[in-house]
C-alpha cells in the first residue's frame, strides 16, 4: 500500500495574493510528490512497513531498518509536514484566532500579538531550510519551536497543531529572500478550524 500524494485542499489559486499559483503548483506537485516518490522507494525495501501510517513510523523511526532510516526520516517527515502545511492554510482565512486555540493561546502565550511575534521570529529565525511549529507536549504543554530540514515534532513524540514551512521553496518565486515578508502575509491564511480540529 504506496502512500499517495494528497491533492492541494483547494485550487492553486486561492491562497492568492500571499501564496502565488506559480509557488503551490511547484510546491505540491514537484516538491511534495518527490518526497512522497522517495518514501514509497524506501519503503519497497521493507514491506513489512508498508502498512504503517506516517505517523507511525515518525514516532518510532528506530524502529526502521538501518538500510532505510535516514530515507523514512527524511521523506515520511517533509511528506507528512507538508501535508499538514497545506490543511493549516484555507482561503479567506487567518484573522484572530477562534475556539478552543484561542483559550490555549491565551493560556500558554498570554495574547495573540504576543504568540504572533514568537512564532514568527522563530520561523524567520530558522537557521535555512525548516519549519515553524506550535506543539504540544506529552505532559500537555505548549510550545513555539523551529526544526530544521524534515524535523517534525512527531519524532519527539510531541503532537504539532500549527505549522508554516520556511524552506526557501515555499516562498522564493514571490517574496526571494524576504521570509519576514512571507511570514506576515501566510497570518491571513492561518486556517483556525483545523488547528482546533488536530486539539482534539
Ligand atoms: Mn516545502
Amino acid at each position: 500500500m504506496a502512500h499517495e500524494l494528497p491533492p492541494l485542499p483547494y485550487p492553486y489559486t486561492a491562497l492568492e495574493p500571499h501564496i502565488d499559483e506559480t509557488t503551490l503548483h511547484v510546491h505540491h506537485d514537484k516538491h511534495h510528490a518527490a518526497y512522497v516518490n522517495n518514501l514509497n522507494a524506501a519503503l519497497d525495501k521493507h514491506p513489512e512497513l508498508s502498512t504503517k501510517s506516517l505517523e507511525e513510523l515518525l514516532r518510532n523511526l528506530n524502529a526502521v531498518p538501518d538500510d532505510i532510516r535516514t530515507a523514512v526520516r527524511r521523506n515520511a517527515g517533509q511528506t507528512y509536514n507538508h501535508t499538514m502545511y497545506w490543511q493549516v492554510m484555507a482561503p479567506g482565512a487567518g484573522g484572530p484566532p477562534k475556539g478552543a486555540i484561542a483559550e490555549v493561546i491565551k493560556a500558554s502565550f498570554g495574547d495573540f500579538e504576543t504568540f504572533k511575534t514568537k512564532f514568527s521570529q522563530a520561523a524567520v529565525g530558522q537557521f535555512g531550510s525548516g519549519w515553524g511549529w506550535l506543539s504540544r507536549d506529552q505532559a500537555g504543554k505548549f510550545a513555539i519551536e523551529a526544526t530544521s530540514n524534515e524535523g517534525c515534532p512527531l519524532m519527539e513524540g510531541k503532537w504539532p497543531v500549527l505549522v508554516v514551512d520556511v524552506w526557501e521553496h515555499a516562498y522564493y518565486l514571490k517574496y526571494q529572500n524576504r521570509r519576514p515578508d512571507y511570514l506576515q502575509a501566510w497570518w491571513n491564511l492561518v486556517n483556525w478550524d483545523e488547528v482546533n480540529r488536530r486539539l482534539k
